[in-house]
């Protein structure tokens, strides 16, 4: 199948996090400081709302340089742990969007405000679809959270990341497969993601000026003067080509099982014996590696193709069959007390792995 891959990046994240605290900062240029409490500016821009980043300021850059450059924008310092919280509460809301992750990991968190999803099972590889889903995210983003995404879909993480930034902030592009050499290729190489300025200068000196050049550019070249992986990666990148899997950051990382109903059906007699063997399943895995867990995540799939994911985080880490029956069948009767479309698929997965320290709790059971 058609991968479909998503990429989202929060909309100048910390500063928006800071608007949305203070609805009088709506409308000023609002600049975010890593103050080093030397003096009153010492330290640099964290980063900076749309109004600031007219007046040239951008991260990175000296507190006293943005000052300089809008004296009237209001100065913040940075809040990590609150900007955490924000973080944790939208990559879960993401999370619940990636597909079940059957065949490998299908969210990866690349940083405070960046996620990749996969969602290739949920759109059945339609960009269509992807675009709606796309659309779906950002309203629950802007509804639990109040705060605006940019979104990039495409047929893997190389073109979905560049997508996400074509137009921002609050926008979503969607790159199919068929779009992609009229999107990739009239961009300055410098653009293309894993180009760092050394290696966009060099090739600048080869005379490669858009991906396009790159693309068309002799391979042996490229890897006389980059050496073989790096070459064949310039190549690929250029002509839209990346084959990398997402992964889970540690500590993020979900073990799942998932399987098809003997037939579509609302009725747990039918539905609870494939919930026991899926929890076998996952327990097993558990097992071999020594692991418990603290989160568990039921995901069905409707006769409509529909997929519904509802989690619950217990307040310790177990690792017995029963208790993750008990919760899963207990989220699944909750879901099946609200909806009536009947069921095709069902899964179980389980996340917050730890190492199983010494004996079994009591409380484990
Ligand atoms: P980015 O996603 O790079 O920036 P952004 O979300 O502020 O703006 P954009 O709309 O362009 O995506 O980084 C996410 C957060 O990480 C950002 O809000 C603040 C922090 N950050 C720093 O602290 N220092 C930096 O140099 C950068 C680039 C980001
Ligand atoms: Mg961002």
């Amino acid at each position: 199948m058609q991968r479909v891959i998503l990429h989202i990046d929060m909309d100048y994240f910390f500063a928006a996090i800071e608007e949305r605290e203070n609805p009088e900062l709506r409308g000023k240029a609002v600049v975010v400081c890593m103050l080093s409490g030397r003096s009153e500016l010492s330290g640099s821009v964290s980063t900076c709302n749309y109004i600031a980043r007219k007046f040239g300021i951008r991260s990175g850059m000296p507190c006293s340089r943005a000052k300089k450059l809008n004296p009237e924008a209001v100065f913040l310092p940075v809040r990590k742990p609150f900007y955490t919280s924000v973080s944790d509460r939208i990559m879960g809301i993401l999370r619940s969007y990636a597909d079940p992750g059957e065949n490998g990991d299908s969210f990866e968190q690349i940083s405070v405000d960046e996620a990749f999803l996969e969602i290739t099972d949920r759109t059945g590889g339609d960009f269509n679809l992807a675009f709606e889903l796309g659309m779906q995210i950002k309203g629950e983003i802007n509804e639990k959270e109040k705060l605006t995404c940019s979104i990039g879909i495409g047929p893997n993480k190389l073109i979905a990341k560049m997508a996400s930034s074509a137009k921002k902030p609050d926008g979503v592009t969607v790159v199919s497969p068929q779009e992609l050499e009229n999107f990739l290729w009239p961009l300055n190489v410098s653009k293309l993601w894993g180009i760092g300025d050394v290696t966009a200068r060099k090739l600048q000196e080869m005379g490669v000026v858009t991906i396009k050049d790159l693309a068309e550019h002799d391979v042996i070249e490229l890897i006389s003067t980059f050496g073989r992986s790096r070459g064949t990666w310039l190549k690929h990148a250029a002509a839209g080509i990346d084959d990398t899997l997402l992964k889970e950051r540690d500590g993020s990382e979900q073990i799942g099982r998932i399987a098809t109903l003997p037939e579509d059906t609302l009725d747990k007699e039918l539905i609870f014996p494939l919930l026991d063997k899926l929890a076998g399943d996952v327990i097993e895995k558990l097992d071999s590696r020594k692991l418990s867990f603290r989160v568990v995540t039921v995901t069905v799939i409707n006769s409509n193709f529909k997929m519904y994911t509802k989690s619950r985080t217990l307040n310790h880490q177990v690792s017995s069959k029963e208790t993750l029956l008990g919760v899963a069948r207990e989220i699944l009767s909750d879901f099946l007390s609200e909806n009536r479309t009947r069921l095709r698929r069902v899964g179980i997965r389980v996340g917050g792995l730890q190492k199983r320290k010494g004996q079994k709790s009591l409380f484990d059971y």
